[in-house]
């Protein structure tokens, strides 16, 4: 057991010493903090103001002059965005939300034996000290959402683990929710098996999760490596430590949690009619007559379970599991697959192997401490994406070429340099991976996974930086972005539109196979407006500077992918967003791309169609506000707040569209520079991120890339508009 700790009464409290934090971003994107014990560190390495706003200290930045025109907003916006610049170039930032997160990254390192450092389990349980809804106490699938069983078994058990004792007044409240849901049988199936792992649940408790899938032959549609990638490769550990039936040793806290966790005896549970004992609060895609019947059949495969085919199930999905670790250098897809093979490696190779070391090192780059505390991130970063849209919002507002700005845009370049992906993974067809060559990932190289819109944003980047910058170096050279277009050519669908990670590579109807419970349309990959748009965006870009590449080609796509754009193209006017909220997010990307085959509010009636749904929302302060449940109930529903994101998206796609009129957008613009503050930055609003249907994750940068590129584009725009009125007025 971890040693004990003396544990504040909530989560206002000072847990630390909040001026010892620094953060680490020096190193090719990785960004890591660390806690300065000693006075004398601390003092040969001051805070930064990174550092310090990260933390959610004062930065003490001064009042800059108050802006006039919506331009001088912008410039004041990057003079302070500029100070949180890591010194590797990019723009680290918090990426918080989802709550079933940290305590894989506790539950994975305590049984693993990896310790927490006491300042970092002191900062883990202020988050999620602050997370606890004020209500009732308890925990949900994401911090905006209702308390669920899944959020709060699993964040009471991570808090006990980290030292927190069951008498503590925070963990009396949420248990006694958890109780009300019915406890922690009802867990979800990943829930059920995080503490199957822990051994205060039964894995006879747990749907199987059998390896010999992978035996299968590949050109079954339901064969694994067909699914969504999150699914497949969150399965494929899974299925290992269920195979192994891997627990750990029973000890006071286990045993204790077995007494706190549920509502009746934890011996007289009768387990296997546990597995589809779920909460109806924690439900969104309720198991199908198939699913249930599959279960069964795999169920009693389960009791006579055949020893070689065991074996070679086991064999394979191990490779995986370690192909998956060395083509990420530790990192993987994502934080779920990091500590769930993490587990996996330590089970098979123990905690003197070289994996062990590894995974204990990159699992740092999930940790992050922001203002309330510490937290697992959604991925190892934001690198890229947010680095790729504060570059175009510079280059096209015109403040790439103001000479204060010269510096921080070479390092970002120098970064978009580094960050290309420049071959293919080390284990390629044999890890089922997509081509990588040429590709740009979410986060960093080091991850490398491509991502289609992620390639082609920062394809965009270095095209702005590279053509449209005088002063910068050309340091992407052509023959390396006519790689990023072969990558993103290779990632369209029948459809004409692109998916995230890969092509769709199974049939729609796995989703009828969807065991997870608490996602939608997560068993294979679809195609998405907003990634479709990135797509014709920069192949677009692309052609206009090097039109001697594949011209043929790229044509092809653009119009395949258009054809896909307009079919996806809800009734209301609007496209439905996957990945940020929603229609808003999606509807700015969509008229992005149409814009740039010529269809305009002037010329095309989807168009119009567009700006009139987009209008219809905009609310008495000029803004908009769309609630993360627009994306659950896939239907416009307004957030209770206007949202300074939101109405940057919206008023960029009105731009986009070539709206006639200047009143909206001026508005917009009004709304967003009234929420200013006076050093320049923009307060945190509601989340604008989501994933997966339900759960919602920030963007912290958004604020500024969004609010800098709206703000900076409104003034060229709304000039512009009323020079051609004057000219018509004056004939
Ligand atoms: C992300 C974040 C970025 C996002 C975009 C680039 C915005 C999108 O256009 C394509 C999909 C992608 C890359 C994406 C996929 C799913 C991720 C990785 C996440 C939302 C961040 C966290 C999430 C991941 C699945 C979280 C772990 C949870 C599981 C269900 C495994």
């Amino acid at each position: 057991m971890w040693s004990p700790l003396d544990v504040p009464e909530n989560g206002d409290a000072p847990f630390t010493d909040l001026t010892r934090w620094r953060l680490n971003a020096d190193d090719n994107g990785r960004h890591v903090w660390e806690y300065l014990e000693s006075d004398e560190t601390c003092q040969a390495r001051p805070q930064t103001v990174m550092d310090k706003f990260q933390l959610g200290l004062p930065t003490n930045l001064p009042a800059l002059p108050r802006p006039k025109t919506a331009l001088d907003a912008a410039r004041n916006g990057f003079s302070f965005f500029k100070h949180l610049q890591a010194p590797d170039g990019h723009w680290p930032c918090e990426y918080d939300g989802p709550m079933f997160l940290t305590p894989g990254l506790v539950i994975g390192s305590y049984v693993t034996g990896m310790e927490l450092k006491r300042a970092e389990r002191l900062e883990l349980i202020r988050y999620l000290f602050r997370k606890a809804h004020k209500e009732d106490g308890g925990w949900g699938l994401h911090f905006e959402g209702r308390s669920t069983v899944f959020g709060t078994a699993l964040n009471y058990t991570a808090l006990r683990i980290l030292g927190v004792s069951p008498d503590h007044p925070v963990m009396v409240k949420a248990r006694n929710t958890l109780h009300n849901l019915g406890g922690a049988m009802r867990s979800p199936q990943w829930g059920k098996v995080w503490l199957s792992i822990l051994n205060i649940y039964d894995w006879e408790g747990v749907n199987a999760l059998p390896p010999e899938l992978w035996l299968f032959p590949e050109w079954l549609p339901i064969h694994p490596h067909r699914w969504w990638i999150h699914a497949r490769n969150v399965f494929i550990p899974m299925s290992f430590l269920y195979a192994h039936r891997f627990k750990a040793p029973e000890n006071e806290l286990i045993l204790s949690l077995r007494r706190e966790l549920y509502v009746g005896d934890y011996y007289s549970i009768d387990w296997p009619a546990q597995r589809n004992n779920i909460c109806p609060v924690d439900i969104y895609a309720p198991h199908t007559f198939i699913l249930d019947s599959l279960f069964a059949i795999l169920g009693a495969y389960e009791l006579c379970a055949i020893p070689p085919l065991r074996k070679a199930g086991l064999a394979r999905i191990y490779d995986l599991i370690v192909m998956e670790d060395e083509n990420t250098a530790y990192q993987d897809l994502g934080p779920v697959n990091k500590m769930l093979n993490l587990v996996a490696r330590t089970v098979a190779e123990g905690p003197e192997s070289e994996a062990y070391a590894q995974h204990k090192l990159k699992r740092r780059d999930f940790m992050w401490i922001g203002p309330n505390g510490m937290s697992m991130n959604g991925t190892n970063g934001v690198q890229l994406w947010d680095i790729a849209f504060i570059v175009q919002a510079l280059v096209e507002t015109g403040l790439a070429e103001e000479e204060e700005n010269r510096e921080s845009l070479l390092k970002a370049l120098q970064w978009l340099d580094e960050s290309q992906i420049r071959d293919n993974p080390k284990h390629y067809e044999s890890a089922y991976r997509h081509r990588t060559k040429g590709a740009w990932p979410f986060s960093t190289k080091e991850q490398s996974y491509t991502v289609s819109d992620c390639t082609g944003e920062g394809m965009k980047a270095v095209i702005y930086l590279q053509e449209h910058v005088p002063s910068m170096p050309k340091l992407v050279s052509k023959e390396r972005l006519c790689d990023a277009v072969d990558v993103i050519i290779s990632m369209q669908n029948q459809s004409g539109g692109f998916a995230s990670y890969e092509l769709v590579r199974g049939p729609r109807w796995l989703e009828w196979i969807n065991p997870a419970e608490v996602f939608g349309n997560i068993m294979i990959e679809y195609e998405y407006p907003e990634c479709t748009t990135s797509a014709i965006t920069a192949l677009a870009i692309f052609r206009k500077h090097y039109p001697d590449y594949r011209y043929a080609d790229i044509e092809d796509t653009i119009r395949k992918a258009v054809k896909y754009l307009h079919a996806a193209q809800r009734p209301e006017g609007g496209w439905f967003g996957s990945w940020g909220i929603c229609f808003t997010y999606a509807t700015q990307f969509a008229l992005e791309s149409l814009s740039l085959v010529g269809e305009t509010y002037e010329t095309s009636v989807r168009v119009q169609k567009a700006c009139h749904f987009l209008l219809s929302h905009q609310r008495e302060d000029g803004g908009w506000g769309e609630s993360y449940e627009s994306c659950v109930k896939e239907a416009w529903i307004d957030h209770e707040n206007t949202q300074v994101v939101m109405t940057c998206w919206a008023a960029m796609a009105l731009m986009y569209a070539q709206y006639p009129e200047p009143e909206p957008i001026e508005r917009a613009v009004k709304m967003v520079m009234s929420r200013q503050l006076p050093d320049g930055s923009w307060a945190q609003e509601a989340i604008e991120g989501m994933f997966n249907k339900t759960c919602a994750i920030v963007y912290p940068n958004f604020k500024f890339s969004f609010t800098i590129w709206m703000l900076g584009r409104a003034h060229w725009y709304l000039e512009k508009l009323y020079a051609t009125r004057g000219k018509r007025a004056g004939n």
